[in-house]
């Protein structure tokens, strides 16, 4: 469908074929939207540059959230291709991997900030990149996980670092609003991508999910992506600071 024809907008969060980020991308140009990638690094450059390339994209560049520099870079990069832009999905996050499993109470000071920064901050600092940008209002999607509203084993840090995501997504509804910029986030069930393997007994709580949930499955990227649609288009377009499951409902049951 058309339905996002002649909307522009940034990906960032592309590892591999499995990310969300690609199913997100890969709905939203099915829809027609037009799109930029972000890679992490020359290791993920030569993964994202040929999926760029199957969805008629461009590839912004390198950006490490953690290097502001790099960010700007990215924006400017967009801003010299576009001029505006008219969506956002941010899916990046990071915790050491020897911290997503076992006791939260072990976390150190170190990978606490390191989380909280890479997770839950560099949302904040893209929004302020992408505002001047929106010239026409715009959207602004992130993702977390249930293990921000309950213990879930192994969720550790990362657990906090999504809750503190899920209030930054209302705070800045409200600040970005007035412009008519809209900030969401879709709760997903667990996908194995490459940053799922990091977390302890993952095949595990899988099958716990398959087994358990209302629609006894699992979702997929298609799952994701859909709901990655609405938010970036106008479908949504009376929805902000909202934190939508897409869980295959787990979040009625644990
Ligand atoms: O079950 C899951 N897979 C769920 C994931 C359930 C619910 C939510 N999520 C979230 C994740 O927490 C994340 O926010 O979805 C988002 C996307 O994660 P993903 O698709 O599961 O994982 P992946 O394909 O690995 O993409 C995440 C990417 C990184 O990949 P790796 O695995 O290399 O860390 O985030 C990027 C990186 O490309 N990333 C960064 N990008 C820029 N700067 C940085 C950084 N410092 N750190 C990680």
């Amino acid at each position: 469908s058309g339905l996002m024809r002649g909307k522009r907008g940034l990906i960032m969060g592309v590892a591999n074929n499995r990310s969300i980020a690609w199913g997100i991308a890969r709905a939203c140009r099915d829809h027609g939207a037009d799109l930029a990638f972000t890679y992490q690094g020359e290791a993920l450059k030569k993964r994202v540059e040929p999926l760029a390339e199957e969805v008629d994209g461009l590839v912004v560049g390198h950006c490490d959230v953690t290097d502001p520099k790099s960010l700007d870079a990215v924006f400017a990069a967009v801003e010299s291709a576009w001029g505006s832009l008219d969506f956002v999905l941010h899916a990046i996050a990071f915790s050491d991997k020897d911290q997503l499993d076992g006791r939260y109470v072990d976390t150190t000071e170190d990978n606490f900030v390191k989380t909280m920064v890479i997770s839950c901050y560099s949302f904040t600092a893209i929004a302020q990149r992408a505002e001047k940008l929106m010239t026409n209002g715009g959207s602004l999607l992130t993702l977390t996980y249930y293990g921000a509203e309950k213990w879930m084993p192994h969720y550790n840090v990362m657990g906090l670092a999504k809750a503190a995501l899920e209030s930054s997504v209302r705070y800045m509804a409200a600040d970005l609003g007035q412009k008519n910029i809209r900030v969401n986030a879709i709760s997903a069930g667990p996908i194995k991508t490459l940053a799922a393997s990091g977390i302890g007994d993952f095949r595990y709580i899988l099958k716990w999910n398959e087994y358990n949930t209302p629609l006894r499955r699992n979702v997929t990227l298609e799952d994701v992506g859909k709901a990655g649609v609405f938010f970036l288009s106008d479908l949504s377009s009376g929805v902000t600071g909202e934190i939508q499951h897409v869980d295959a409902g787990y979040h009625v049951v644990g």
